[in-house]
């Protein structure tokens, strides 16, 4: 289905919903950035902070001649802490889907690493993982290196073929290292989605602003609200967009109505005890190795292997 036929085809529904995945154009990845700086939002800081402490730790139960892959690398930041302390390792495969901040992240990568294979591949997780030289011989384990608790976005049934394509990826004996946000106090969760100044909302309300660019809508911005809230029913953070009015919109042509206070739910963020996400990730395969916390136990990264 093209793009746009996938974004009428949400707002058409009687719950009108739109993936997240409209949230990232270039100026939505940049509000996303300045979320990560927040002091509301801890997910970023609480995970940097367990990779700092561990990653040697980490790099010693991946053991040498490791090919690292990364799908959706984004900034390629974290990776750092890790290569740092890996021994010896083969290659670090970094995969996004905007081909020009990859390439601008991975030549950076690059000179701060000129002794590793830094291999960039354009292309998006959810439809493929490609792995270069998947056919040559390697002592080294594969990991997937999958950080930032996006895994959160899915919910838990899909979440769960996402993690069965890794254990396909990394093959019997691979590795997974995966970063997931933890349950906490429904308050804490509330702050980090609702930042005080207002940069999550700029960040949803962004969505807007793509589809009147990218897909001819007239969406008034002053016309709907950024709400998020926890579902404890759910275990999910949820994001929506809120019409402050009856009205009525266009997308390329189309007429779509909004009841006052309808929503479009733009996003999930799903939470997981330990527990939990131990046996989601069982179900596809994978036996849990190691975890470790941030010193507020907000968030957890988990290492298991095939
Ligand atoms: C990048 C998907 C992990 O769900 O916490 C941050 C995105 N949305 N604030 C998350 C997000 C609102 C983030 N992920």
């Amino acid at each position: 289905m093209n793009e746009l036929n996938e974004v009428l085809t949400g707002l058409k529904k009687r719950k009108k919903n739109l993936s997240p995945k409209f949230l990232y154009d270039e100026k939505g990845s940049e509000l996303f950035e300045s979320i990560t700086k927040t002091k509301a939002y801890y997910p970023t800081s609480a995970e940097t902070e367990i990779l700092k402490d561990h990653s040697a730790e980490m790099a010693w139960m991946i053991g040498p001649y490791a090919t690292i892959i990364e799908p959706g690398c984004g900034n390629c930041e974290k990776i750092r802490y890790l290569l740092r302390k890996l021994p010896r390792p083969r290659a670090y495969i970094a995969s996004d889907i905007s081909a020009e901040i990859l390439h601008r992240r991975t030549d950076d990568l690059q000179e701060e690493f000129p002794t590793i294979p830094i291999l960039p591949i354009v292309e998006d997780f959810n439809e493929r993982i490609t792995i270069p030289f998947d056919n040559m011989p390697s002592q080294g384990k594969r990991v997937v290196f999958f950080p930032g608790s996006t895994i959160g976005n899915l919910a838990p049934a899909e979440a769960q073929k996402l993690l069965k394509r890794f254990a396909r990826s990394v093959r019997k004996g691979g590795g997974l290292l995966i970063g997931v946000d933890l349950k906490k106090d429904p308050k804490i969760l509330h702050r980090a989605y609702n930042d005080p100044e207002g940069i999550t909302a700029q960040f949803n309300l962004n969505l807007l602003n793509r589809l009147n660019r990218d897909f001819d809508a007239s969406f008034d911005l002053r016309q709907f609200e950024h709400k998020s809230f926890y579902n404890p029913r759910r275990s999910r953070v949820e994001m929506h967009l809120v019409s402050r009015a009856p009205q009525t919109v266009t997308i390329a042509n189309k007429k779509i109505r909004f009841g006052r206070n309808e929503s479009i739910h733009t996003e999930n963020s799903y939470k997981y005890t330990v527990a939990e996400f131990k046996k989601l990730a069982a179900g596809a395969g994978f036996t849990l190795k190691q975890s470790w916390q941030d010193t507020r136990n907000f968030f957890c990264v988990y290492y298991f292997e095939r």
